[in-house]
């Protein structure tokens, strides 16, 4: 299966380096393009936990939100409580509809008291931030800046880091930033990133220096084999990291996801999603985002794969593959509370038939 070119589906400021190292599939994601697959997705997981990548993740867009009224937008966004959210921090932050359905998951990026990035998963959040801010009449800018973010993932990520931006970048905390130069250009670099093999993302602002940054990093990183990679299928299901838009949507609460701890709806005060929340948040959901074991040969999840107790549907299987770590197909479904307990055996219809699964203790991570 080809995707089309087209100018809706965006290149991005890496798509140059990208293409140059052998990008064998992309996926579309906020109208651009993000690379799925490298040599294989089995190659590039086990590259991504023994060595180091440099990913794309430009698709990652920010919105910036400045002005006298952002903390007070940001706030309007989201029930995690941001009121101690100091500049140089990053936050995951849920955000949410007046009906508490979720909007995006993205991370938002604290660059001063009065201007943040957010930096979005697979949504058009940015029409729903421009409608409030408008609407209520804030005094806030809300664009969609020049900004590429290029991700440093791997055990490997340090030691390539600090050859390029210097042995601070070791003392960065997680979800923390600092300012690096590079060739004179100041950039934030963060300690953060869509696995759970430890790294950094840098936001690269202005495409000009893009490429320039990312040749650099591929050649200080040539003895550590240093590839191109990509968010990878089976290693962020092993660590339980969620993809919006696949293992939750707007018909999903935080809660639902799984995302409870990331909010604090009691003193989120302004937050739109706030009244809808505190009755879920006081009962508990109904149906919860579970790790899931599968067992046999599966063919792509591209949709949703029911899961059954028999002739009854007690939930859904959103995203699997096949992780040759645990020797078996690692899952995220969302699962009804009657049979969202470890060790319950339950059936999983697929395109290409059905196949024994069994709900996980935890993610793999
Ligand atoms: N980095 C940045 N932007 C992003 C992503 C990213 N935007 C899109 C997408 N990824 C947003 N989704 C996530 C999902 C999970 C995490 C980050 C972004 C994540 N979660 C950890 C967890 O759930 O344990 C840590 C969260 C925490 O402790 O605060 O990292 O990857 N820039």
């Amino acid at each position: 299966m080809l995707i089309s070119p087209s100018r809706r589906l965006r290149r991005t400021a890496f798509s140059d380096g990208v293409e140059a190292a052998g990008v064998k599939a992309y996926t579309s994601y906020n109208h651009m393009l993000l690379p799925t697959v490298f040599r294989s997705l089995t190659e590039d997981y086990r590259h991504l936990k023994d060595a180091v990548q440099l990913w794309d993740v430009a698709c990652e867009r920010q919105i910036e939100v400045r002005g006298p009224d952002a903390s007070r937008l940001m706030q309007m966004l989201t029930p995690r409580d941001l009121r101690k959210m100091q500049p140089g921090m990053c936050y995951y932050v849920p955000m949410v509809d007046e009906t508490g359905g979720m909007l995006n998951d993205p991370v938002a990026v604290k660059l001063a008291e009065d201007r943040y990035w957010i930096s979005i998963a697979d949504s058009d959040l940015l029409f729903w931030v421009k409608g409030l801010a408008y609407g209520f009449r804030l005094d806030v800018l809300v664009d969609e800046p020049d900004v590429s973010p290029l991700a440093i993932q791997g055990p490997k990520a340090d030691e390539l880091a600090a050859r390029i931006f210097g042995q601070g970048v070791r003392d960065i905390k997680f979800f923390r930033f600092g300012r690096f130069e590079f060739q004179g250009w100041q950039m934030v670099v963060a300690r953060s990133g869509y696995s759970r093999q430890g790294g950094f993302e840098v936001y690269v602002e202005g495409s000009d220096i893009a490429m320039p940054l990312w040749n650099a990093l591929m050649e200080a990183g040539r003895d550590l084999d240093v590839r191109a990679g990509c968010p990878n299928a089976i290693e962020r299901v092993e660590g339980g990291l969620l993809s919006y838009g696949n293992d939750m949507t707007r018909d999903n609460t935080p809660h639902e996801a799984g995302l409870g701890r990331f909010c604090s709806t009691q003193t989120a005060i302004g937050c739109v999603g706030r009244d809808a929340l505190l009755r879920v948040a006081k009962e508990g959901p109904v149906k919860e985002i579970r790790a899931v074991r599968i067992e046999g040969d599966l063919p792509p999840c591209d949709r949703a794969w029911p899961l059954m107790d028999g002739q009854h549907q007690v939930g859904a299987v959103t995203s699997a593959a096949w992780s040759p770590d645990f020797e078996t197909n690692v899952a995220i479904g969302m699962v009804r509370m009657t049979h969202w307990d470890p060790a319950t055996d339950l059936d999983v219809v697929t395109q290409a038939g059905v196949f024994p699964a069994i709900v996980n203790e935890t993610f793999w991570i």
